[in-house]
């Protein structure tokens, strides 16, 4: 069989069910004729975005694949990789080479010299008889250890030339690792001893699936717990103990407890110092468990640190905390919840008025506030973008269910969040699944919501429309007042329209919530839609100094 074939039949062993791919790629071929669904993409960045919602919101047990064609295809695919590598995403990536004759010879561009650094895997292939075992070491690596992206180069004239037919494919393992009970002990120690405790969970808790181990801890240990922006939804954030999800902008009392903790305890987290990540105060002890040892006092000093799968890690500390409680709690539990009850209280009044604004043009608290009232919560996954949208969302919107909230930010482009989007609705076809995003965002990426109508994929895209970059305002005075250099135009309801779904341009308070409920019926229709709020030039964020 050609090498395309085996690639193909490979895939379908490791059990996908998608390919997103852009032509010429003759895996594309070789795939639909294994039955694989294959769905092309306007540009390649969204394609690998959209592969890159399949693993995440399946915690990794469906690999995103994506494929395109060598020269154009594979650069134009750069943003995309280095976008998953930064917010460490498992996916496949495919590229197509340029024919062994002319392989890394000057202006080809090579995928193998190029993604070395937003991958964790990068081989190229130049015996056909080799592409099995090529395809094994890459869902070995990306279905172990820690999540990130994998690349297998193949030159065009190795897809297709002939294999013996005979190759023998077994899918690749799943491997977990757990932490050294020594340090399981010490550190069960000292969340039992400590008086203020905060938990703060990343996403290896999502790739570990170990919602209800961290859960099971927290109340054990009577702890409140707050997340990444990347491990948002792994504890209800309607739970007593939640202190909602760190980011840019935070609740209050996320804020006030970390400031007052003596240990926080970051379980799947990475603690990389970002823009987009709640900072720990400085001064705190801290205890890092994490499956990745590159992490570990890479930005953060860990005061005592394990390495290994979350959920091995908590349950291991389940067992040692309770021989410690030995079946008493502590007793701290309604003391902890009524604080974080009163801050939040106090945090949701101040904001309430922005929240619940009635101006025209619309306060995009007002827009997300309603959205988050009127769509079904527990069944609807939403991914924020770049730009003032991700952090008027993060610290409001309380998800209740595991991997409801696609968060990321450690790298932030602009348009990431459409192709989330899309990618959660393939994963997940009964969910509501939804990206709030800004006009400048959609600039970006916008032309592919046209695959969402052509692929029948039907989310629904909620746009803050402000005519203008506003979360650059503050920083771009001059280049604004002289040359207008913040201000964008587009009316993208009728954008929407024209591409064959669903648009409205909402202006009007009383306008949101109907517009919502039309949108929402569009999209069990089987048609995506798009609703276009026409918002204020929103600058203030719930931050703290
Ligand atoms: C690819 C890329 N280029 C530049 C940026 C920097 N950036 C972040 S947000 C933003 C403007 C966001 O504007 P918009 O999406 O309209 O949201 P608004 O703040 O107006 O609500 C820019 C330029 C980025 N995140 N990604
Ligand atoms: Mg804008």
């Amino acid at each position: 069989m050609k090498a395309a074939t085996a690639v193909a039949k490979i895939l379908k062993k490791e059990g996908v069910e998608f390919l997103i791919g852009y032509p010429v790629n003759q895996i594309i071929e070789a795939a639909a004729e294994e039955d694989i669904r294959t769905i092309i993409v306007r540009q390649e960045r969204v394609g690998l975005h959209m592969a890159d919602a399949v693993s995440r919101i399946s915690s990794g047990q469906r690999i995103g694949v994506f494929a395109m064609q060598h020269g154009p295809g594979t650069e134009n695919a750069f943003g995309g990789v280095a976008q998953a590598f930064g917010d460490s995403v498992p996916i496949v990536v495919l590229p197509g080479g340029y024919p062994r004759k002319l392989l890394n010879i000057t202006p080809n561009f090579s995928a193998l010299m190029n993604f070395q650094h937003v991958t964790k895997w990068c081989e190229q292939v130049t015996l056909p008889e080799s592409v099995p075992d090529a395809m094994r070491r890459a869902f070995t690596q990306v279905k172990n250890g820690r999540p990130r992206p994998v690349m297998v180069e193949i030159p065009v004239d190795v897809m297709r030339a002939e294999i013996p037919d005979d190759f023998v494919y077994t899918p690749a393992p799943r491997l977990r690792m757990a932490p050294d009970p020594q340090s399981v002990t010490a550190l069960a120690a000292e969340l039992v001893a400590a008086n203020r405790l905060v938990i703060y969970a990343g996403q290896g808790v999502h790739y570990a699936r170990a919602w209800k181990q961290l859960r099971e801890l927290a109340e054990l240990l009577e702890a409140p717990v707050t997340t990444s922006l990347q491990g948002k939804s792994a504890f209800p954030e309607n739970h007593p103990l939640s202190l909602g999800s760190g980011g840019r902008s935070i609740s209050k009392q996320l804020h006030h407890f970390l400031n007052n903790a003596d240990l926080i305890f970051g379980i799947g987290c990475s603690f990389t110092s970002t823009n987009y990540g709640v900072a720990m105060p400085k001064g705190k002890r801290i205890a890092h468990a994490t499956l990745d040892p590159l992490d570990i006092n890479k930005d953060v000093v860990a005061d005592i640190a394990l390495a290994g799968d979350a959920a091995l890690t908590l349950e291991a500390l389940i067992a040692e905390v309770k021989d410690r409680l030995k079946g008493k709690p502590r007793g701290r539990m309604a003391a902890v919840t009524k604080e974080i009850a009163t801050l939040k209280q106090e945090w949701l009044a101040q904001w309430m008025p922005r929240l619940t604004q009635k101006t025209s043009p619309l306060s995009p608290y007002r827009v997300l506030w309603d959205l988050m009232h009127t769509v079904d919560v527990a069944n609807t996954i939403i991914t924020h973008d770049a730009g003032s949208p991700r952090d008027q969302i993060s610290p409001f919107w309380e998800p209740t269910e595991p991997l409801t909230y696609i968060g990321w930010g450690k790298t932030t482009q602009l348009g990431y969040g459409l192709g989330l989007a899309m990618g959660a609705k393939l994963a997940n076809p009964e969910k509501l699944c939804v990206n709030f995003w800004g006009d400048a965002a959609i600039g970006f990426t916008g032309m592919d919501f046209e695959t969402a109508v052509r692929e029948r994929i039907p989310i629904l895209s909620v746009l803050s429309n402000n005519f203008s970059m506003a979360i650059e305002l503050k920083i771009m005075q001059t280049a604004t007042k002289k040359y207008r250099s913040t201000d964008i135009s587009g009316n993208y309801a009728d954008f929407a329209k024209a591409l064959g779904g669903y648009g409205e341009r909402v202006t009007e308070p009383d306008d949101i919530v109907p517009a919502i409920r039309r949108a929402v019926a569009k999209t069990r229709e089987g048609v995506p839609a798009l609703l276009e709020f026409i918002t204020e030039k929103a600058e203030d964020f719930s931050m703290f100094a």
